[in-house]
C-alpha cells in the first residue's frame, strides 16, 4: 500500500518542516528500541512489540519538533488558548502521527521490508478513549487543527485510568468491562513531576485581618491532593508545530499519608490515598447527564484548578504580576459546563491568593473565559446541589453568591424589580435544595457564548438562554463544528485520499480543504466515477471482513451500507431505523422477489450503562438482525449488523465503507453532529432530518444530494403545541403498526414477547417524546427513495463525489480559524522558514 503519490515534491513543499528520514534510517530505528527499550528479540517481538518500537521511533522524531514550538512559544511570549475540556477522545496516536508528521509512507516501507503487515502492527495500539462521544471527538480535532494551524495552543483534561467502557453482546444484550487502556502505560505520555500542583478540597473559610488591618477572606481545605501532569504531544500536519495536551492525574500527598500512618491509621492513610487517586479514574459514562455525582464535581474541580494553576505559573514566569496584560496572553474556552467551575475558581485564585481586588479580577475573568454550549438538553444542563458545594467548596460557593448578587443587581438596574424575571436569571436555582446552574455561571463570566451549528446556535438564543440573550446580544455566536480532514480522509480512507491528490494534482488539500471543490468537474465523468466506486468498494468489503470477524454476519460488498454511528439515544431515533428495517423485512416475506436494492444496514452504538431504554433498543436491533439475517427467504437481501465497542478506531474503518449516513435526530435535537460530516466527506449520502448541521450540510451539497425527511423544528413546535397523540398514527398507518405489534410478538423473542415493551411503549404509551410515530413515514418514503435513486449507478457515483467535493467548510480548521479570530482574538506563531 505503500504508494508514493505523483505529486510528492509538491507535497513536500506545501509541508516544509515534514520529518525527513529514510526508510532504511527509520527501519534501523524500529530495530533499535526493540532492543534498548523493549529488551526484545525480534524473533520474540509480538505485534504489540513492533508498534511500541514503531511509536518510539516516531517520537524520536517528532521531539525535537515539540521542543522548538514550546521554546518558540516561550521566546514569543504569544498569546495561546487553553481549551479546558473533560473529555478528549483521540482514538490511536500512531497513525496519525504518522500521516501528519509526513513519515507515513517511510513507516510502511520500514515495517514492511521488516516482513511486516502495517495495519495489523498499528491495530495493537489501543485507543485512547478519554470521552463519551462528539464532544470529546470535536475536542480532539480541535487539538489537531490548532497544532496544524500553527497556533499555541495547550488541551487541558483528565488522565483517566480508564476510558469508556468496553462493551460486548451476550444474547444481544450490552455487557460493559472496564478499558484498562493504561494498563502496560503508552509510549505517548510524558510525565512532568516538576509541573505538580496542589488541589484543597472541603474545609473552611475563614476571615484574616491584614497588618494593615484589610480583611481578607482564606479557605482552609481539609484536605489536599495532587495534580500531576502527563502531556501528549499533538502533532501539527506538516510538523511544523508541535502542541500539547496536559492531562492531569491525581495522586495523594504523601504529607496526608504519612500523618495519618503517624497516627496509628495505617489503613486511613491508605483509604485516603486511595480516595485521593479515585478522582482521576474513570470517565464518567453519559453523554449528556452526570449530574449529582459528587466525584464528578470533584473531577471538574480539580482538572481546572490544576489548569488554572498551571496557566498562572507560565503567565507569572513571563510577565511576573503585571495582571493588566493576563487577558492579552490567556484565552480560556470552556468545552460546555463542565468546566465552568473556573470562573469561581480563577476568581479565588486572582483575589484570595495573588491580592488582586474583585473588580480587577472580574474583569480579567470575563475577558479571558469563553463557553461553548453543546446540547439544548435539559437533562444536560449541569446543575450543582448548594450543600454539595458547602461541603467540597464552600470558598467558591461564597464567591458564586457574590457574583450571582453583582448579577442580579445589574439585571435589577436594567428591569426593576421585576422578580419573575430575576428568579429566571439567577445563577442560583431556588428549591429544595438550591442548585447552581453551571450554564448561568458559564454565561456571565465569559465574553463569548457559542453554540456549535447554525439552527442551535439560534435555538439557544430562543430557547434555554434567552433571557441572557436579551441582556448581552453581542456576546453569543454560532461556531459550526468541524472535523479533521486529516484522520478522517487522509489517514481513514487511503484510497480515495490517493485517488484525490492524483485527481487534483495537489497533495495539499488536506490542509486546504476548499481544493476538493476541484473534483465537482469530474461529477460525471464516468471514468473517475468507475474509480471513486471501485475503491468504494474495496472499503466495503474491507469492512465486511471486520464485519464478519466481530459479528460473524456476511455482508455483501454490493449491498447499500447504510450505517449509523453514534450514541444510542432516543432523540437519535436507532429505533425509527428499526421499524423502517421491519417494514422492508415485511415487505420482503410478503414478495421475496421484490425489486428491491439489498441493503446491509450497520449500527455501532454505546449506551449508557444505566440508560435502560437505550439498552432495550439495543438489543431490540440485535435480536431483529439475528432473525434477519438467518430467514433463507429473502434471499440475503437485507442483513443487519450491530459492531461491538464502537470506538473511534472502527469509526476509522466504518466511514470509508458507508453509502448511507444516518442523520435522522428530532429536529431540534442534535446540536450538531459531527459524524455526519465525516461520512458525507467519505461520500455517503445523508439521510436526514432538518436538524444540527445537516441543515449546513444540505446548504452545502445541494438538495439533489442527500435524502431530507420529516418534520423540522417549527413542526415540532407546532405538533406538540396542538397536542401530539402518537396513537392516532399508529392506529392509521398499517405499517407502522405492523411493525411495533411484531417486535412485541413471540416472532423475534419465542418465550418473551414482552422483550421489547419498554421500547414499543416509549413511542406509544410514554408519549413519544421524541415523535418517532410522527416521522414514521416520510422516513420509510425517503428510504424508499434511496433504494431506487440507488440502482442508478452513474447518478449514484455523482451524488457521492459531489458529497466528497462540497464539504470542505466542514474542516475543523475553518471551525478553529473562527474561534481565533472572533473569540480568542490569537495569532499563529509558525516556525520560521
Ligand atoms: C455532542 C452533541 O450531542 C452533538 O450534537 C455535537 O456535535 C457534539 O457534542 C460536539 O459539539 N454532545 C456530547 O457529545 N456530549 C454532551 N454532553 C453534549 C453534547
Amino acid at each position: 500500500m505503500a504508494k508514493k503519490s505523483s505529486s510528492e515534491s509538491e507535497a513536500r513543499k506545501e509541508c516544509k518542516f515534514y520529518v525527513n528520514a529514510s526508510v532504511k534510517d527509520f527501519k534501523n530505528s524500529i530495530l533499535w528500541h526493540m532492543e534498548r527499550s523493549l529488551a526484545r528479540a525480534t524473533v520474540r517481538a509480538t505485534s504489540r512489540d513492533w508498534w511500541l518500537a514503531t511509536a518510539m521511533a516516531v517520537r524520536d522524531e517528532i521531539m525535537g519538533r515539540f521542543i522548538s514550538t514550546m521554546s518558540r512559544q516561550y521566546k514569543a511570549n504569544s498569546k495561546r488558548v487553553y481549551y479546558l475540556s473533560l473529555e478528549y477522545l483521540m482514538g490511536r496516536l500512531t497513525e496519525d502521527t504518522l500521516t501528519n508528521s509526513g513519515l507515513m509512507d517511510v513507516a510502511r516501507e520500514a515495517l514492511k521490508e521488516l516482513g511486516l503487515d502495517f495495519d495489523s502492527i498499528m491495530a495493537s495500539e489501543v485507543d485512547m478513549g478519554l470521552g463519551n462521544g462528539g464532544l470529546g471527538r470535536l475536542a480532539a480535532c480541535f487539538q489537531d487543527s490548532l497544532a496544524t494551524l500553527d497556533y499555541p495552543a495547550v488541551g487541558y483534561g483528565i488522565l483517566y485510568e480508564f476510558g469508556l467502557f468496553t462493551q460486548s453482546f451476550e444474547g444481544g444484550r450490552q455487557i460493559e468491562s472496564p478499558d484498562n487502556w493504561l494498563k502496560f502505560g503508552s509510549p505517548w505520555d510524558i510525565v512532568r513531576p516538576e509541573y505538580t500542583v496542589k488541589v484543597g478540597i472541603g474545609g473552611r473559610v475563614e476571615g484574616v485581618m491584614s497588618s494593615t488591618g484589610d480583611w481578607s477572606v482564606r479557605w482552609i481545605p481539609e484536605g489536599e491532593l495532587l495534580g500531576v501532569p502527563w502531556d501528549v504531544p499533538v502533532v501539527g500536519y506538516g510538523a511544523g508545530t508541535v502542541n500539547f495536551l496536559r492531562l492531569w492525574e491525581s495522586r495523594a500527598t504523601n504529607e496526608l499519608d504519612l500523618n495519618a500512618f503517624n497516627n496509628g491509621g495505617y489503613t486511613q492513610a491508605v483509604h485516603q490515598k486511595a480516595m485521593s487517586e479515585t478522582i482521576s479514574k474513570v470517565l464518567y459514562p453519559n453523554d449528556k447527564t452526570e449530574n449529582g455525582k459528587i466525584l464528578r464535581l470533584m473531577q471538574q474541580y480539580f482538572f481546572v484548578t490544576c489548569s488554572l494553576q498551571d496557566i498562572i505559573r507560565r503567565f507569572k514566569s513571563l510577565n511576573g504580576e503585571n495582571w493588566d496584560i493576563f487577558a492579552d496572553k490567556v484565552a480560556i474556552q470552556l468545552n460546555d459546563t463542565h468546566p465552568a467551575i473556573a470562573v469561581p475558581e480563577l476568581m479565588r485564585l486572582l483575589v484570595d491568593v495573588e491580592g488582586l481586588g474583585w473588580d480587577k479580577s472580574w474583569e480579567i475573568c470575563t475577558h479571558v473565559f469563553a463557553y461553548t454550549n453543546h446540547t439544548l438538553l435539559p437533562e444536560a444542563l449541569e446543575k450543582w446541589s448548594v450543600p454539595f458545594f458547602e461541603k467540597l467548596l464552600p470558598r467558591h460557593l461564597q464567591i458564586i453568591y457574590e457574583i450571582n448578587a453583582r448579577w442580579l443587581s445589574y439585571v435589577e438596574s436594567i428591569y426593576g424589580r421585576d422578580s419573575d424575571k430575576i428568579a429566571r436569571l439567577s445563577i442560583i436555582e431556588e428549591g429544595a435544595p438550591k442548585m447552581v446552574r453551571m450554564a448561568y455561571l458559564s454565561v456571565v463570566g465569559s465574553h463569548s457564548v457559542n453554540g456549535v451549528a447554525e439552527l442551535h446556535s439560534q435555538l439557544l438564543k430562543e430557547s434555554v438562554l434567552r433571557d441572557f440573550y436579551q441582556i448581552s446580544p453581542e456576546k453569543f455566536n454560532n461556531k459550526t463544528n468541524g472535523i479533521t480532514p486529516r484522520r478522517w480522509l487522509k489517514t481513514a480512507n487511503e484510497g480515495l485520499s490517493d485517488l484525490i491528490t492524483k485527481t487534483l494534482k495537489s497533495d495539499s488539500w488536506p490542509k486546504n480543504l476548499d481544493e476538493l471543490k476541484g473534483l465537482e468537474k469530474f461529477a460525471e465523468d464516468s471514468d473517475f466515477q468507475k474509480k471513486y466506486m471501485e475503491i468504494k468498494r474495496e472499503n466495503k468489503a474491507h469492512l465486511a471482513k471486520i464485519v464478519k470477524d466481530l459479528c460473524g454476519v456476511d455482508l455483501n460488498p454490493d449491498a447499500i451500507f447504510d450505517v449509523q454511528i453514534k450514541r444510542l439515544h432516543e432523540y437519535k431515533r436507532q429505533h425509527l431505523n428499526l421499524l423502517y428495517i421491519l417494514t422492508l423485512y415485511r415487505r420482503l416475506l410478503h414478495n421475496p422477489d421484490a425489486d428491491i436494492s439489498p441493503r446491509a444496514f450497520i449500527f455501532g452504538a454505546k449506551a449508557a450503562p444505566g440508560y435502560d431504554l437505550a439498552k432495550n433498543i439495543i438489543w431490540a436491533i440485535n435480536t431483529v438482525g439475528n432473525v434477519i439475517n438467518n430467514d433463507a427467504r429473502i434471499k440475503g437481501k437485507l442483513k443487519v449488523a450491530f459492531i461491538p465497542n464502537y470506538n473511534v478506531s472502527l469509526a476509522m474503518d466504518i466511514i470509508p465503507a458507508a453509502d448511507v449516513s444516518e442523520q435522522i435526530s428530532t429536529a431540534g435535537k442534535e446540536a450538531s453532529g459531527t459524524g455526519n460530516m465525516k461520512l458525507a466527506l467519505n461520500g455517503a449520502i445523508t439521510m436526514g432530518t432538518l436538524d444540527g448541521a445537516n441543515v449546513e450540510i444540505l446548504e452545502e451539497v445541494g438538495k439533489d444530494n442527500v435524502f431530507i425527511f420529516g418534520m423540522n423544528v417549527d413542526e415540532v413546535q407546532k405538533l406538540k403545541a396542538e397536542g401530539y397523540n402518537p396513537w392516532n398514527v399508529y392506529n392509521s398507518n398499517e405499517n407502522l403498526k405492523s411493525a411495533l405489534d411484531w417486535l412485541v410478538s413471540d416472532y423475534f423473542m419465542p418465550g418473551n414477547p414482552t422483550a421489547f415493551e419498554p421500547l414499543r411503549k416509549s413511542v406509544l404509551d410514554w408519549g413519544d417524546q421524541f415523535m418517532v410515530c410522527a416521522d414514521y413515514q416520510s422516513y420509510c418514503d425517503a428510504q424508499d427513495r434511496l433504494g431506487e435513486v440507488y440502482k442508478d449507478k452513474a447518478r449514484w457515483a455523482k451524488m457521492a463525489i459531489l458529497n466528497t467535493a462540497r464539504m470542505s467548510k466542514f474542516s475543523s480548521d475553518r471551525t478553529i480559524s473562527e474561534y481565533a479570530d472572533d473569540i480568542w482574538n490569537l495569532e499563529k506563531l509558525p516556525p520560521r522558514e
